[in-house]
């Protein structure tokens, strides 16, 4: 037997420390790394799984070309020859066109791994292209953050356990982030209590000691009435003067424009209960909120972020341990870049493409148009929205490349499949959003089949270039996948990590030497080195300096009922994790009250639709959903057809300052309900 260090690459709040064991070069088991800290010892079952994924009969293992877009009809072609026809094309498209903008790379989270970056390393080094940009997740959250506290960072999780009052807002983590569960459990047993704010009865709402219903998108609303609740109660700390800036603004803003009545009209939540839960959230220390990504999904979300922010500082409850507002963190990614960012003589800059309207915003370039894609670690015919601009786009391009585990929604448009290798067949460096650990995940078996890692491609498609035309992209045309990882480890990431040499990472995961509370000496990283309650960094790209309420869509009288879709336990996005899981249908979770007056019952079918698709559901009445929202969860079921064909491309108010481009809106999805 023995025994690796891996590391889950899936972007999970969890980032999970792994063991695995093989026996003659064969995987046959993985374990979460008891001596993490943070996964201690457990896995959840989406990883548990992975053993039979890494075998599994799906899985492609050899380069495969389509006959036809679409067909199915896949056959296998040797390495040589998938390599050949991606390197000749995008030479023939550099020459035909002047340039390589007509190369566009659409990659995101299905391998969150520092080495699969080498892709974006590839298209460096071959010239100006086309990239997908911004991010379809945390966007607005992540800028509202970073205009209040300068940028964002979260406490240590473990942290948690200290708190004595805890509102889980808009995040589901007894789905989503499993292994905070026994953290928020432990502070329950020491005397914490737990408040959990969702639009609909939640796995986690039912693991909470309340559960207070919130309109969708209007949680900034709801945050500014408790502010100002603490503003009539004369709870506001009496310290903000010394580490704050602009409360003044804010204080007046509450005074002047926000009333609990139309706060309780607009978030449903009854005054009483606004008055209650404020002042107890002033009064108990220390009190920790955690804003997940659920909340910012509207085009209010950065707004909503920042009002949430605003009720932490006044309440005096940032960097307390134990306390403060929790969102995620990106100060352990502080990696050197070198993969990234070949040295390439600049002579045009890349064509910056928002990844959450991708479609759109490249077929509406025509001088020169995009003909040639690589898809990498990600799946946009599933998780994309406006699926009918996608088809458009298919349509223009001459070459599409997928490199992926298995067939998805993706591969189904495209021509040639280049097949991955797993993290246990790979070295890979992953860093967390949310725990402080940085690790090394080392190979544990070799290759299945001839499947290669996003870094050796990148080298193969580099020499293939290289070959055919020398020096045409400046990107490396082999190398070694551990001292490339150990090259990401320059003096800042050493400093983080308080090591001595990058070497010294391959001995196990290591925690940044971060304290554990944020923010704990109340020093910003703004502009004017306080927590902004009022920003003039927002004022300058046009947001409201202040976090002040601004309502969410409206939906229309064709299409009332607001759709959200959520993150489900049983796939990361849409990653599955059984394959062997039966198709099952979309099911549709709504309340009693709307499937009675839509004169439908549990299990009837029915339709989902709106101007830009419809889809076939499973009716599911369940209590604690409002009678204007309708649930299906992403990944919840399993169907040929993509959910997200409801999905258009509406865009968060925030993101373009830290992210490159708005996040994805996704909540602000209407549809109709008939009977079928
Ligand atoms: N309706 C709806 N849509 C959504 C969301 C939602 O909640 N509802 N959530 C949004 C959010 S938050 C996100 S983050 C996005 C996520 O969307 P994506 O970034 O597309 O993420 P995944 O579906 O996890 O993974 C994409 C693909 O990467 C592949 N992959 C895994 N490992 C590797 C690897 O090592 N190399 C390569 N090349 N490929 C690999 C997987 O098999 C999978 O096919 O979806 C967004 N879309
Ligand atoms: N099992 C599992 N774990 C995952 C993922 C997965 O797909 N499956 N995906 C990973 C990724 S990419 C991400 S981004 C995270 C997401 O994980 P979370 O941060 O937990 O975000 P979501 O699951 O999108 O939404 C969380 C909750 O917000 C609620 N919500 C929606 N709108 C509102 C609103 O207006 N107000 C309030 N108060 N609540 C609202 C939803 O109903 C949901 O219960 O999870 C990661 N972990
Ligand atoms: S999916 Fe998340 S919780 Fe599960 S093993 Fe991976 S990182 Fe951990
Ligand atoms: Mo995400």
């Amino acid at each position: 037997m023995e025994f690796h260090h891996n590391i889950c690459p899936r972007n999970c709040y969890d980032t999970c420390s792994i063991i695995s064991t093989t026996h003659k070069g064969v995987l046959i088991s993985v374990e979460g790394d008891p001596q993490h800290e943070y996964t201690s010892g457990k896995l959840c079952p989406k990883a548990l799984d992975e053993v039979k994924k890494v075998y599994s009969s799906q899985r492609i293992r050899y380069p495969m070309r389509q006959r036809s877009r679409y067909s199915g009809f896949w056959e296998r072609i040797s390495w040589d020859e998938a390599l050949t026809v991606i390197a000749k094309k995008i030479l023939d498209l550099k020459d035909q066109y002047g340039t390589s903008l007509p190369l566009a790379l659409n990659k995101y989270s299905g391998n969150f791994g520092i080495l699969h970056n080498a892709m974006e390393g590839l298209f460096t080094g071959i010239g100006a292209t086309t990239r997908a940009i911004g991010s379809p997740c945390w966007s607005a959250g992540v800028e509202a953050q970073t205009l209040d506290f300068g940028t964002f960072f979260c406490s240590d999780p473990l942290d948690m356990a200290k708190a004595k009052l805890i509102w889980l807002w808009g995040v589901n983590p007894a789905w989503t982030a499993v292994h905070q569960m026994p953290i928020i459990f432990d502070a329950i047993n020491q005397g914490a209590k737990v408040i959990c704010f969702d639009t609909h009865f939640s796995a986690t709402a039912a693991r909470s000691h309340h559960y207070i219903q919130v309109r969708p998108g209007t949680d900034g609303l709801l945050a500014l009435g408790f502010s100002k609740v603490l503003l009539e109660e004369n709870l506001i700390d009496s310290n903000l003067e010394s580490y704050t800036f602009g409360h003044k603004e804010f204080i007046d803003y509450l005074e002047t424009e926000i009333s609990l009545d139309h706060c309780s009209e607009i978030t449903g939540v009854p005054i009483s209960t606004i008055r209650e839960l404020a002042v107890e959230y002033s009064q108990i220390h220390p009190a920790c909120i955690w804003a997940g990504f659920g909340l910012q999904r509207y085009t209010n979300g950065g707004q909503t972020l920042r009002a949430i922010d605003a009720l932490g500082a006044l309440a005096g409850h940032l960097g307390e341990q134990g306390g403060g507002v929790q969102y995620a963190q990106f100060e352990t990614w502080r990696f050197s870049g070198a993969l990234q960012n070949p040295s390439h003589p600049i002579t045009q800059t890349n064509r910056l493409v928002n990844i959450n309207r991708f479609s759109e915003e490249v077929l509406s370039y025509t001088d020169p148009p995009v003909k040639m894609l690589w898809i990498s670690g990600r799946n946009p015919l599933s998780q994309d929205g406006n699926l009918h601009q996608w088809k458009k786009l298919i349509h223009q391009l001459d070459l599409i490349v997928v490199s992926d585990l298995f067939h998805s929604k993706s591969s189904e448009a495209a021509d040639l499949f280049l097949p991955i290798t797993t993290h246990y067949e790979h070295w890979d460096l992953n860093a967390g959003y949310w725990h402080y650990w940085v690790g090394v995940n080392e190979p544990a078996i070799s290759p299945v089949g001839e499947c290669r890692s996003d870094l050796q491609i990148a080298w193969d498609v580099s020499s293939y270039l290289n070959k055919l035309i020398p020096g045409s992209c400046t990107f490396p045309t082999s190398g070694n996948e551990k001292e490339t990882l150990l090259r990401e480890l320059g003096p800042q990431m050493l400093e983080i990590l308080s090591l001595k040499t990058p070497a010294d990472i391959l001995k196990g995961p290591v925690r940044a030497k971060f304290s554990r509370t944020a923010w704990q000496n109340r020093v910003f990283r703004t502009p004017s080195g306080r927590y902004e309650f009022f920003s003039a960094q927002a004022a300058k790209a046009q947001l409201p300096p202040l976090p002040v309420f601004i309502p969410p869509l409206n939906p229309s009288s064709d299409t009332p009922l607001r759709l959200l879709t959520p993150h489900h336990y049983s796939t990361i996005n849409s990653q599955v994790y059984s394959l062997e899981a039966p198709m099952t249908d979309f099911i549709l979770h709504l309340s009693p009250k709307l499937a009675q007056r839509c004169n439908l019952g549990a299990g009837d079918r029915a339709q989902v639709w709106n101007e830009l698709g419809v889809l076939d559901v499973i009716i599911q009445p369940e209590f604690g959903i409002p009678t204007d929202v309708v649930i299906i969860f992403q990944g919840g079921s399993r169907t040929n057809s993509p959910l997200n064909r409801l999905v258009g491309t509406p865009l968060t108010d925030m993101g373009q300052l830290n992210l490159g481009a708005p996040g994805f809106a996704l909540n602000e999805t209407f549809v109709n309900l008939r009977k079928l």
